[in-house]
């Protein structure tokens, strides 16, 4: 069924955006009869400042485009109350007590970080506050904190070893450097991961070096990893740190390939690392080049207003249309019970992140993809 033909369901469809600086006012271009006679009040914790801001701005233009959009249509009315989480688990806590007994939500979009949601989800669970996690990839710790937790983010777990094999049928590598982030649940996870990947695929490990978010300098274990010569770094970092470790390891003579954890997959990164990104692999769950009409529609949407669209943005964008999708699937009604029940009957849903359904475990269900920096832009690897 198309996007279109599901909105056109007799029930009144509208979303407000609210954000945390103009606090009940609708943000720029939301119809403010959401406010009126407001549906279901959703809030929405995002990294606005802090060590993932540049992931938050884009869930955020994600979200409001997917409230823009749905606006104009007719169905279940939804306001997106948004607020910043500020990359922290405290500003995440107190973010989502503000929401569940102040705001009284029917339920939350985010956080931003498994870091953060590691620390936050379980007062939404204590609360039986459903809660859609829209860029969370650590495989354990998150939906695993109970039956209240989903999310439309593919785990590490789900995109790395596809990606890695991938990469090594490309790049013929046997051994790797490893580099990453031992200060945050998502890098450490990711970690995990990569190393599982490259011991499944027989690339031997012939270093490894770990960081922590404030650390600007990674000289030491640059240095330390290209002294064992392996054929490709491999790194786990949110894209501040991802920018600067791939900008210095260049800066340090390393003309061999590096492979990126989820953390990469922002412009940001690109932006922070000019020319130095350039050839780094990194696995997706966002397919940029899908000629799906749900892909399209949020090109377009995202064109409209003005937004370099990026994976983040692809799965906020989805996260509001799951909400609208699971009060749709549950008789049109809001209350927190009716979209936990709601969002376990999502199914088959044609979203920008291709054909979506939830796993039984509440995590993620969709083919994830490659991509590759060329001439400064991601690239799908076909
Ligand atoms: C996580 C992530 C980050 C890289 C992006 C938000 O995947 O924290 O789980």
């Amino acid at each position: 069924m198309s996007l279109a033909s599901r909105w056109s369901l007799p029930l009144v469809l509208l979303l407000t955006a609210v954000s945390c600086k103009d606090k009940g006012a609708p943000a720029p271009g939301a119809d403010s009869a959401g406010t009126a006679s407001r549906g279901a009040l959703i809030g929405a914790a995002l990294s606005l400042t802090g060590a993932a801001a540049s992931y938050g701005a884009q869930q955020r233009a994600g979200i409001q485009a997917a409230v823009d959009d749905l606006n104009q249509g007719g169905g279940v009315k939804l306001e997106v109350r948004i607020e910043d989480d500020a990359s922290t688990k405290e500003q995440g806590i107190t973010v989502f007590q503000k929401f569940i007994n102040r705001d009284k939500v029917s339920a939350i979009i985010g956080p931003t970080l498994s870091n953060t949601a590691s620390a936050a989800d379980p007062l939404a669970q204590q609360a039986q506050v459903p809660v859609l996690g829209i860029s969370n990839t650590a495989a354990t710790g998150i939906t695993d904190i109970g039956n209240y937790i989903w999310r439309d983010s593919l785990t590490e777990a789900q995109v790395i070893p596809g990606a890695f094999k991938k990469a090594k049928e490309k790049l013929q590598f046997k051994t790797a450097g490893v580099l990453y982030g031992n200060d945050d649940v998502f890098t450490k996870a990711g970690y995990d991961v990569m190393q599982k990947a490259l011991a499944d695929l027989q690339v031997k490990v012939l270093g490894t070096q770990t960081f922590a978010k404030p650390d600007r300098d990674y000289h030491a274990q640059l240095t330390a990893l290209s002294a064992a010569r392996p054929d490709v770094l491999v790194v786990s970092a949110l894209a501040d740190n991802a920018a600067a470790i791939v900008t210095q390891a260049r800066q340090l003579g390393w003309s061999g390939s590096i492979l990126g954890g989820n953390g990469f997959n922002s412009p940001a990164f690109i932006k922070n690392a000019g020319a130095a990104a350039d050839g780094v692999m990194v696995g997706t769950s966002w397919n940029s080049l899908s000629q799906a009409p749900a892909n399209q529609k949020f090109l377009a949407d995202m064109k409209k207003a003005g937004v370099n669209p990026d994976q983040f943005s692809a799965q906020a964008y989805t996260g509001v249309l799951i909400l609208a999708e699971a009060i749709q699937r549950a008789g049109g009604k809001t209350g927190r019970e009716d979209i936990e029940a709601g969002l376990g009957k999502v199914k088959d849903f044609d979203t920008p992140l291709g054909k979506f359904s939830f796993t039984p475990t509440r995590d993620a269900q969709h083919e994830p993809s490659v991509q590759q920096v060329k001439d400064g832009k991601f690239q799908i690897v076909q």
